[in-house]
């Protein structure tokens, strides 16, 4: 018994010390390296130099739902073209470092990433040094337009925070899916770094990149959030999420599309269906939000159900329609929206909004759990 765990003790020491056993001109600071076996060698590769190159970029389009689109086609991309992705924080009114909301080791299981933070202490003053950083952007064959990396917001503040600036500039037209033709082009050991401007991916999310999800996964903070939450207020008990999208961006967002084939994030319900895209599937009325929540909980008999919405709750008009079945309406209004995604995830059942990123990022999750979604004007 002791022998066995002497011997571990000294596997792990192995496993330490190869991490550990980097060029000495680079930082050793390993904190972060967990012993698991599946992610040591990606994380490793922290703070040693990736001679593949590196492929750093700007989540800047939208808001949290469309950079999560964004974030997981991105890292699809790094991994097609094999080089370390650099994690960027995600754009609020700031930058948010990415191990605030996720767990890196886990995308680690998937490739190898470097925190952007870790990536300009470490690696950027030898590698990237000031004076040698090019931008990169798309642009369409005959376009004329100039690269501007940092114009406007969030692409000044997001480069600013992180003290880059560009030296010079490439504009490139290849597609996120010319994988050879990228490292044609662009060997690692002529353009080490790829900045880019916005994210390497399309929105919304392809289909195939979906099941990438498994990779995100939240941090215990956002995690406990949501935990705390629920068992402070119906600890145990089965409910119901619902996502009401409803504030003015959004009643804009949804003119005229009745009749459209997608939009946004709608292939999450419409796909394979054949079905166009209603303004009732976009914006529900009271009517349809009343209708598919009463049938949800005369299902699901849950007695909870939990509203996250950007602006109406309509807390008292659902409890009010659903007093024969006696339902206790709860809404949070966080301040972190993602502790609203966290509890819908947790929910029994939910119902989202097809439309919406941020519907579609619960979705994912809950497909890859085996959890049950539906849709309002939809389901
Ligand atoms: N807290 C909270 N915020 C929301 C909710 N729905 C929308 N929002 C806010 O509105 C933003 C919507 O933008 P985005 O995430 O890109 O999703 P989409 O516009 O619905 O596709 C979110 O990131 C949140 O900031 C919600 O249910 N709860
Ligand atoms: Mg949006």
């Amino acid at each position: 018994m002791y022998t066995m765990a002497y011997c571990t003790i000294l596997v792990l020491l192995a496993i330490v010390s190869t991490v550990t056993g980097t060029d000495s001109s680079e930082s050793t600071d390993q904190s972060s390296v967990t012993a698991n076996p599946d992610t040591v060698t990606n994380i490793r590769q922290k703070f040693t130099w990736d001679p593949n190159g590196y492929i750093f970029f700007c989540l800047c389009m939208g808001r949290f739902g469309n950079q999560a689109d964004h974030f997981l086609g991105s890292l699809a991309f790094a991994k097609r073209i094999n080089r370390t992705l650099v994690l960027p924080p995600f754009r609020t009114y700031r930058n948010v470092m990415f191990t605030e909301w996720f767990k890196q080791e886990v995308v680690a299981q998937y490739h190898r990433v470097i925190l952007a933070e870790d990536f300009m202490k470490h690696l950027a003053p030898k590698h990237w040094p000031v004076g040698h950083r090019i931008g990169f952007c798309w642009l369409p064959q005959n376009s004329d337009a100039k690269c501007v990396m940092k114009e406007g917001n969030p692409f000044g503040p997001f480069w600013d925070g992180l003290k880059v600036d560009f030296d010079d500039y490439i504009i490139y037209h290849l597609s996120y899916y010319e994988t050879e033709r990228w490292n044609e082009e662009y060997p690692g050991d002529k353009y080490p770094v790829i900045a880019m401007r916005g994210a390497p991916a399309g929105f919304p999310i392809s289909p195939a990149d979906r099941q990438l999800q498994r990779y995100l996964v939240f941090s215990d903070k956002i995690e406990n959030d949501a935990n705390s939450y629920i068992s402070k207020n119906f600890p145990d008990q089965k409910f119901v999420g619902i996502h009401l999208r409803n504030g003015a961006d959004w009643v804009n967002a949804c003119k005229g599309t009745e009749g459209m084939r997608s939009m946004m994030a709608s292939t999450q319900c419409l796909d394979g269906t054949g079905q166009r895209l209603t303004h009732k599937i976009c914006f529900p009325p009271e009517q349809e939000v009343l209708r598919l929540v009463k049938n949800v909980i005369v299902q699901t008999r849950a007695k909870v159900i939990f509203v996250a919405t950007d602006q109406n709750p309509m807390t008292s008009k659902i409890e009010e329609h659903l007093k024969k079945w006696k339902v206790k309406v709860y809404h949070l209004d966080p301040w972190l929206p993602l502790d609203d995604l966290a509890i819908l995830i947790k929910s029994d059942h939910f119902i989202g909004n097809c439309v919406s990123s941020f519907t579609a990022y619960v979705k994912r999750v809950r497909d890859l759990e085996g959890k049950p979604t539906s849709f309002w004007g939809f389901s």
